[in-house]
This record gives structure tokens, C-alpha cells and sequence, in this order.
């Protein structure tokens, strides 16, 4: 039994700048580390809006950015899970825990620098370039990543099929934040629910806000 699920409530649709649509706000609490980066680590929201070439961007924002936190060990983790029955539930990059959405594809945000990883059932993903870094916004706090569409149907995905997107910070092997669950430190490390982005924005869905409990 995982404990301590997210208290979330819907927010208003919220029609940003730029027509980004907020998905999640996040105002529980994350884990702090007591260096000097725990507000780069600490996931504010996300938002959300297809591109005129109709592939989905999504902007992540952190409470500080500070790119030296992302020169050394942490990074802002982006994990797509896309092809039903298939992929990995350990996460990547020597994070320690699980999710419960099984992901095929994983990045890590390091600044410019993008590392991949795929899970051990899709080799063909390899070295794919699904998720492009457009836009470090360091005044806002915000980064913004193109996932590129047309790549995930080459690979079986369809509009129809869910694109589920599960976001998290890390630094080490420690998880600090996510937008899945306010706490997967404090539940074994196990990341729960995802959003599935391309559900949301065809349904005009209502973004949800995560409470600490
Ligand atoms: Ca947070
Ligand atoms: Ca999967």
C-alpha cells in the first residue's frame, strides 16, 4: 500500500503566455538535501500546448534554476511511456525506484546537455532524438522540450494511444521531486500516475494541484 498519496484539486484552465495550458501545479513539498541547489530540484509546474507542427511542448518550471546544480550530479528527468506492455519500471540514469508506468524512452536534462537512456526492450529506441531541448529560460525559472510525435508513431505510437509523461528531479541516486506523487521518497521510491499530455490537451482537461497532505 503506498502511503501518503497526492491530495491533488482542480485548478481553472489556464491559458498561459504563449498558449501553453498548465497541467500540474505542485505546492507540496519536496525533498531538500540541505546544499545549496534544493530550489533547482524543487518542480514548480508544468504546462503544456501542441506546436504548429502539431508535436507537443511542454515547459517545466523549477522554483530556482541554477545551472550549477545541473553541471554536477542532478538533473531534471523526463520519462515517456508510449507503446502499452513494454518498456521498464526501474528508473533510469541509477535513480533509485520505480514507477508504475512502464517508460521506453528517458532523459536527462543537464543544462544544453541531454543524456538518453531507453528501456532494455526497445533497443531500437537507441540514440533516438524523441525530446529536443528548445529553450532554458533561467529569468523564469523555466525550461521548455519539444517531443517530437512524428518519431513516436515511426515507432508504433499513435494519436490514439496515451503518451504518458512523468517528470522528476533527482540529484544522485535520490529522487527529490516529481509531479507523479508529492513524496516517492517517503513511499519507497515508487512513482504513481502519470499524465497522459496528449489526452489532456485534445480533452481540454483541467489542470490539478498537488497539496501536501
Ligand atoms: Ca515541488
Ligand atoms: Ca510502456
Amino acid at each position: 500500500m503506498v502511503k501518503n498519496l497526492r491530495i491533488t484539486t482542480e485548478c481553472p484552465i489556464n491559458q498561459e503566455k504563449d498558449n501553453f495550458k498548465t497541467v500540474i501545479i505542485d505546492k507540496a513539498s519536496y525533498n531538500k538535501l540541505n546544499d545549496e541547489f534544493d530550489p533547482t530540484r524543487d518542480l514548480i509546474s508544468y504546462s503544456a500546448k501542441y506546436d504548429e507542427n502539431k508535436d507537443i511542448l511542454i515547459k517545466i518550471k523549477v522554483q530556482k534554476y541554477m545551472r550549477n546544480a545541473f553541471e554536477s550530479d542532478s538533473s531534471i528527468v523526463v520519462l515517456l511511456d508510449f507503446i502499452r506492455d513494454s518498456g521498464s519500471y526501474i528508473l533510469p540514469f541509477h535513480i533509485r525506484g520505480a514507477t508504475d508506468h512502464w517508460w521506453e524512452v528517458a532523459y536527462s536534462i543537464k543544462n544544453e546537455k541531454l543524456l538518453m537512456q531507453n528501456s532494455e526492450d526497445t533497443p531500437h529506441l537507441k540514440d533516438q532524438k524523441i525530446i529536443e531541448l528548445l529553450q532554458i529560460n533561467e529569468k523564469d525559472s523555466e525550461i521548455k522540450l519539444k517531443i517530437d510525435l512524428k518519431k513516436l508513431k515511426q515507432f508504433g505510437w499513435s494519436e490514439n494511444f496515451p503518451l504518458y509523461v512523468q517528470i522528476l528531479t533527482h540529484k544522485g541516486e535520490i529522487i527529490t521531486d516529481s509531479f507523479n506523487d508529492p513524496k516517492p521518497y517517503e513511499n519507497a521510491n515508487f512513482l504513481v500516475g502519470a499524465m497522459p499530455i496528449n489526452k489532456f490537451l485534445k480533452y481540454n482537461s483541467k489542470c490539478q494541484e498537488i497539496h501536501p497532505h
